[in-house]
């Protein structure tokens, strides 16, 4: 009787050769041959360890304890062990701490990002809890009071798993995710403080030991009327203080990952950034978010290639391997390619953000990386979708069955294009970026310069489609999606068209742009 060997768990270092060969390209040797132990190391894991681990957190999702059996209100949430040790690990491996590193210099964040790479893919999305933590340590870096950021920033930044700590965003409200000047949470000062009240309904990994949130501090409309607040979760006798978990949200993904509804009542926080300026303060973590976000992109998609080829050359039908058929052959290239052009996005934005974050990059940098990264976030959240949802066919009915663990993929991939801005709101931010800081325009000047052969050509029509639309913001709002989309592919062909070593792949995802 015939029985169906399943994918096996792949070494995702030893797999991703365009994630090696980025690493060459942008590392000085003497950093790279430093890092590459580390990076090994979790790569053997994805295929062990966090293979294991992460199918214990996704099988054990956390549970809502409102009350204990004595009736008392205590609100815990309860976390899987293996969901803790993921917490552990990452700690370990200074995940967030290496976007710290000063003798990394201006490579601190393209470490980084080959360790997400690696991570997040075979994390449970854990990636998550640590994207908030990175970004609420820049926001203490670049606003907070130092008293505030002496509290808080050692455990974010900590490697050591008894004192480090994950912090949430709490943005969301009734009036909306992505219209966040709606917020209706009211802050009331007191000496050194202030009070919290009010309900967020999207606050993802809830267990963190603080969080960033908006608030209202005066009667201003809109987003003039909000402060950004530091929140830290703190219990007495068991019971949390001035916060209540209404319910956890039953999503259709990333199911390890605890997601409450909460209210505030009175919590104690403390403002960061200037009075009113919530927005543009909280705008900072966004950016970081965003950062992460395209690289957990870029590793669900070299997961699902990994596993698709993987299965492909051993699956047999029609009298030989799937690998061996010229069209599976192609679909496969294809997946290939759209990884590859992903991850190269992801690599250039390391490379901004680093050089942006040493105080290196230019003005030009700092014009392009503002624009880039609503571009990448949008343009990976899509990609990452469509390849899940390619590489799940590539297994035929398995891929439709629950217990192989497949359809996980494209769940936690549907994930990526809506939480930290949707397509269509972060295409209206290209559009901002641009009206404020000329954010598109230094992108595609950069492009302009590097674009070669049909990328070229392609850059060139859409620079004619922007020069038809001067002028007209109706128009361009329309068609922001499709710039923003057009923008990111052609960003991608270019970055991989420079990497000696992926020419195969470059000339595929500069096919798929005709
Ligand atoms: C594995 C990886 C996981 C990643 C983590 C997942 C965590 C999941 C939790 C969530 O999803 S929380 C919800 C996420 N929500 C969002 O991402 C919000 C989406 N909405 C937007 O991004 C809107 O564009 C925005 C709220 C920013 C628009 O609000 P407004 O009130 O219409 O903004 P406005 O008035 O245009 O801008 C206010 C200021 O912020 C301006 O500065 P100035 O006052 O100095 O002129 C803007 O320039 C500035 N700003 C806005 N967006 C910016 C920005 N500055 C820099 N970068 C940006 N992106």
């Amino acid at each position: 009787m015939f029985i169906q060997d399943p994918p096996h768990p792949v070494d995702l270092f030893e797999a991703d050769l365009p994630l090696q060969a980025e690493l060459r390209r942008h590392l000085p040797p003497e950093v790279l041959a430093a890092e590459l132990p580390r990076l090994q190391e979790m790569g053997r894991d994805t295929a062990g360890l966090l293979a294991v681990l992460s199918e214990q957190a996704e099988a054990q999702p956390p549970v809502h304890e409102p009350f204990d059996a004595w009736g008392r209100r205590i609100d815990q949430i309860r976390v899987s062990s293996a969901w803790e040790r993921l917490k552990a690990y990452s700690a370990e491996k200074g995940i967030v701490a290496t976007g710290y590193q000063e003798q990394l210099g201006q490579h601190r964040r393209i470490v980084q990002a080959g360790l997400i790479q690696l991570f997040s893919a075979s994390s449970a999305t854990f990636s998550c809890p640590l994207a908030m933590t990175d970004a609420a340590a820049r926001v203490l870096l670049d606003e907070a009071e130092p008293s505030l950021r002496e509290r808080l920033l050692p455990g974010l930044l900590s490697r050591d798993p008894s004192t480090f700590i994950t912090s949430g965003q709490w943005m969301t409200e009734r009036p909306g995710g992505s219209d966040v000047g709606g917020t209706e949470t009211r802050a009331e000062c007191f000496e050194d403080h202030h009070r919290l009240y009010g309900w967020k309904c999207f606050t993802s990994a809830t267990t963190s030991e603080m969080a960033l949130t908006l608030a209202r501090t005066s009667d201003a409309p809109r987003s003039r009327g909000l402060s950004c607040f530091a929140v830290e979760v703190k219990r007495v006798d068991g019971q949390l203080q001035g916060i209540r978990v209404d319910r956890l949200k039953d999503k259709l993904g990333t199911r390890a990952l605890p997601t409450a509804e909460l209210t505030l009542d009175g919590v104690e926080a403390w403002r960061i950034g200037a009075e009113g300026r919530g927005v543009a303060t909280i705008a900072t973590m966004l950016n970081v978010t965003r950062f992460y976000n395209a690289i957990a992109c870029a590793s669900g998609m070299r997961q699902a290639t990994a596993l698709a080829r993987d299965y492909a050359s051993r699956r047999v039908a029609f009298g030989r391997k799937l690998i061996d058929h010229p069209l599976h052959a192609r679909t496969l290239e294809e997946l290939e390619a759209e990884s590859a052009g992903a991850l190269a996005m992801c690599m250039e934005l390391a490379v901004l953000l680093g050089r942006a974050e040493a105080g290196l990059a230019s003005e030009a940098e700092q014009r392009r990386l503002r624009g880039l990264v609503p571009i990448a976030k949008l343009t990976l959240g899509k990609q990452a979708v469509r390849v899940a949802s390619e590489a799940i066919e590539c297994f035929g009915g398995a891929g439709y069955v629950e217990t192989t663990g497949l359809p996980r993929l494209l769940r936690d991939a549907q994930v990526l294009p809506i939480w930290e801005g949707t397509t269509n709101v972060l295409s209206l931010d290209v559009l901002r970026a641009e009206g404020r800081e000329g954010g598109l325009s230094a992108v595609l000047d950069d492009l302009g310069q590097r674009a070669r052969g049909p990328v070229a050509e392609a850059l060139e029509k859409l620079l004619a489609k922007l020069a038809s639309l001067a002028g007209d913001r109706d128009a361009l709002e329309r068609e922001a999606r499709v710039i923003s989309l057009t923008t990111g592919m052609i960003a991608e062909a270019t970055y991989l068209g420079e990497n000696e070593e992926l020419q195969q792949e470059a000339s595929s995802l500069a096919a798929l742009l005709r």
